[in-house]
Formats: structure tokens, sequence, C-alpha cells
């Protein structure tokens, strides 16, 4: 088994994080995604949508999208379990993952795709007027999420899981899309000094 990799983007990330909390190693293949590697026909015989990361199995077969990947590695090593125990965590942390993805982990990442020079390649054509409108979804969301966590300690409950990670690399991404955090977070900003204070969250 060998996991293709992508360096410091966040996707590749997200699984490194989830399987250092597992405590799994396994070899990785590392893809440059600045030169474009991940296009070149080698890849895409791996992946035919040419993206990471991916997760190759002995047997040939591969795996795509990140938190499929995870799954996978939930099911063969339970414990921690990062998907939640009973029907409502894993429902509760579904919930939390998918609202995270798609209303902060998105929105920064069309900023990103459509601002910055390094992206000028694989996002085509670049539309800046499509990252504004997405730059006050994510101030939005997390401002949503602040309320939220004034009850709790992680995004999903009170137990560390998959939702934490998607939270965490969604909120470090904002760096390299030039977003600042809002002022006045105070429950975001505990919540990440504590997850980025984990040992996983240097995967
Ligand atoms: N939905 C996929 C997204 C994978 C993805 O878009 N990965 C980015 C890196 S974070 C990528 O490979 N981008 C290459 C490109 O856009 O050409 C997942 O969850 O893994």
């Amino acid at each position: 088994m060998k996991l293709y990799d992508g360096g410091r983007a966040p996707n590749p990330r997200r699984v490194r994080i989830f399987l250092a909390e597992k405590g799994i190693s396994l070899p990785l293949e590392p893809v440059d995604l600045g030169n474009l590697q991940h296009k070149s026909p080698g890849y895409a015989a791996v992946n035919p949508l040419q993206r990471l990361p991916a997760l190759e199995l002995d047997d040939g077969s591969v795996l795509t999208e990140s938190v499929a990947i995870c799954r996978y590695f939930e099911e063969l090593q339970p414990e921690p379990r990062l998907f939640g125990e009973t029907a409502l965590e894993k429902a509760r942390i579904e919930m939390w993952n998918r609202r995270i993805e798609l209303h902060l982990f998105q929105p920064v990442s069309h900023v990103f795709r459509h601002t910055h020079p390094a992206m000028k390649e694989m996002e085509q054509p670049q539309v800046p007027a499509w990252a504004e409108a997405n730059k006050p979804r994510v101030g939005e969301f997390l401002g949503f999420l602040d309320r939220e966590l004034k009850g709790r300690r992680f995004v999903a409950g009170e137990s560390y899981s998959v939702a934490d990670i998607t939270g965490l690399v969604a909120v470090d991404f904002m760096k390299p899309a030039k977003l600042a955090m809002p002022e006045g977070f105070t429950n975001v900003l505990r919540w990440h000094a504590e997850v980025s204070a984990r040992p996983s969250a240097k995967a």
C-alpha cells in the first residue's frame, strides 16, 4: 500500500493528519503539484482525475477522495475513533465534516485558486470575481462556528474527530489564500490553538 502525497496542499494533509492520529505509517510517494507532476501520464494512470491524494492498495486498486481514504483506515483500524462510535455521533461528525467542507474549505479554496499566481496553470480560467464572491462566506461560516464552539470543545462534540481535521486544514489554508481571521472569534481561536498543538498537526 502507498499514499500518493501532495506535500503542503490541504487535501493530502488531511489524510496525513488522520493517519498520524491513528498512529499508522505507510510509504508516501511524493507528487510535485508545483511542477504539475499530477498531470503526467504516469500519475494520470493512477488517478485519471489528476488530483491528490490517492491511495494505492497492494492489489493495485486505487482509492481517491480524502474522506474515502480516511474511512478506509477507520475500518481497518477503528481506534481511536475519528468518525464516531454511536449512530448519533457518526451522523453528527458526518454533518460537521460536510458543513466545513462546503462552507469553509471550499470558499477558502476558491479564494486561493482564483487569486494565487501559483494556481494559474491549475485553475483555468482564474476568475478573481469568484474569489471576491467567496471571501465573505468564509467570515460568515467562521462566525457560525464560533457560536457553536462556545459550548463545546471540538467541532462535532467533546471528542476530536475527522471534522476537526477538516476544520484545522481549512483554517490553515486561509493563510496562503491571504484571508485574515476576523476579530473576536475567541472560540474558534481557542479550538484552533488546541487542535494545532496536537502532534498530528505537524503531519
Ligand atoms: N475532493 C478531493 C480533492 C482533491 C484535490 O483537489 N486535491 C488538490 C490538492 S489539495 C489537487 O490535487 N489539485 C490539483 C489540481 O487542481 O490540478 C479530495 O477530497 O481529496
